[in-house]
């Protein structure tokens, strides 16, 4: 068995892409200069309002019909390494986070606003890393404007010009999959002015947000068959990128380890609310399904100037993509809410839970026999 010994410097600009490091680095200087100034005089006037982020399955405060016009809506996120465990069987993982959980938090504007993210990355980190918004519009989606080392901090701003939700992940170059897959990866939700709306044109609104972020790990596993563990992110990418490669993960995951969102920590809701359920997954296929409810709105691929599609069972989000389920429940009960790859919710730990409190209502299901000995 070979240990990687992967310095420092190489684990910052990438193996192979130093020279690459420096022409992206210096193009995004170059549309640095051509485009900051003319944004900075359009903005300035915009009034500014500080949102401070929460951890993910919850949502920060916000508005769904927009008042006032377009505001600048500030972030700060602080990237963290930090070794996490996945599983009840040891799996460890060094988990790249922004803000120091899997997914990163939900960020929430609306369209028309700007986002504007300081972006931290401590000196007790050891690795450079960067944000590619998807919902943003311009090259690598703001990450040649956002490469930061250990010790170094960055702001950018970016105009919310497409409704939807959006999937926001680091991209460094030459080592983006891995970035990925360690877990660093969220969404933005920018929401129409005048709130979402049903096919008809109708108002859709929630009385209750959670933020899902589904992510596939790989963690290596020794010749014992023992998940292997690592002292630093740096030891763990030649055997994390070997398993990567098999398209195998050994876990499927929410909200960072199998069990975030069962138990104690299982979402919430009484019969009567509408729960808004956003999902993203920023590297692998996903198909949501809630066992025993249903899909009232779904933007499948998440954007807002289409129709949503209206009573689904399950919908499919492409890798590299946000959905948004909206769901009013009718029933009290445990729900697992799951990746219906069946697999991968039972057997790699796709699954989650809503716990909902009310009055059974016997006229949509009714036990009309309980289970017994068989009579003629
Ligand atoms: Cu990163």
């Amino acid at each position: 068995m070979t240990t990687l010994n992967v310095s420092r410097r190489t684990m910052l600009a990438g193996a192979a892409v130093a020279g690459v490091l420096t022409q992206v680095r210096r193009a995004a200087a170059e549309t640095g200069e051509v485009l900051t100034p003319a944004a900075a005089t359009d903005v300035a006037g915009l009034p500014r309002v500080q949102v401070k982020l929460v951890d993910p399955p919850f949502v920060h405060a916000h508005e769904q019909v927009a008042t006032g016009g377009p505001k600048i809506v500030e972030f700060r996120m602080v990237i963290e390494e930090k070794k996490i465990t996945l599983d009840n069987d040891g799996a460890e993982v060094w988990a790249s986070t922004f803000n120091g959980t899997v997914p990163g938090p939900l960020m929430v504007v609306h369209e028309g606003d700007y986002v504007e993210l300081t972006l931290v990355n401590p000196p007790s980190n050891e690795l450079m890393h960067n944000i590619d918004f998807h919902s943003s519009t311009g090259a690598l989606g703001g990450g040649g404007l956002t490469q930061v080392n250990p010790g170094e901090q960055c702001v950018l701003r970016w105009k919310a010009t497409k409704p939807g939700v959006f999937v926001y992940h680091c991209a460094p170059p030459g080592m983006v999959a891995w970035h990925v897959v360690s877990g660093m990866n969220g969404a933005v939700m920018v929401l129409p002015r005048d709130g979402l709306k049903d096919r008809d044109g109708q108002p859709v609104k929630y009385d209750r947000v959670y933020y899902i972020g589904e992510q596939d790990f790989y963690v290596p596993k020794d010749e014992n068959g023992k998940w292997k563990t690592y002292d630093t992110p740096g030891e763990s990418y030649e055997d994390t990128v070997a398993v990567m490669k098999t398209l195998t993960p050994s876990h499927v995951v929410f909200n960072g380890a199998v069990g975030a969102l069962t138990g104690d920590n299982a979402l919430k809701a009484k019969v009567g609310e509408t729960v808004a359920f956003i999902h993203s997954q920023a590297n692998r296929d996903t198909r949501p399904h809630l066992i025993g409810g249903h899909g009232d709105y779904v933007w499948a691929t998440g954007k807002f100037t289409n129709p949503p599609e209206h009573g689904l069972e399950t919908w499919f989000i492409p890798g590299g993509t946000a959905g948004l389920m909206i769901y009013k429940f009718q029933q009290p009960g445990v729900y697992a809410y799951v990746n219906h790859n069946l697999i991968e919710a039972f057997e790699l730990g796709a699954a989650g839970h809503v716990v909902v409190e009310g009055d059974w209502d016997d006229d949509l299901m009714k036990q009309v026999m309980a289970p017994s000995p068989i009579s003629s």
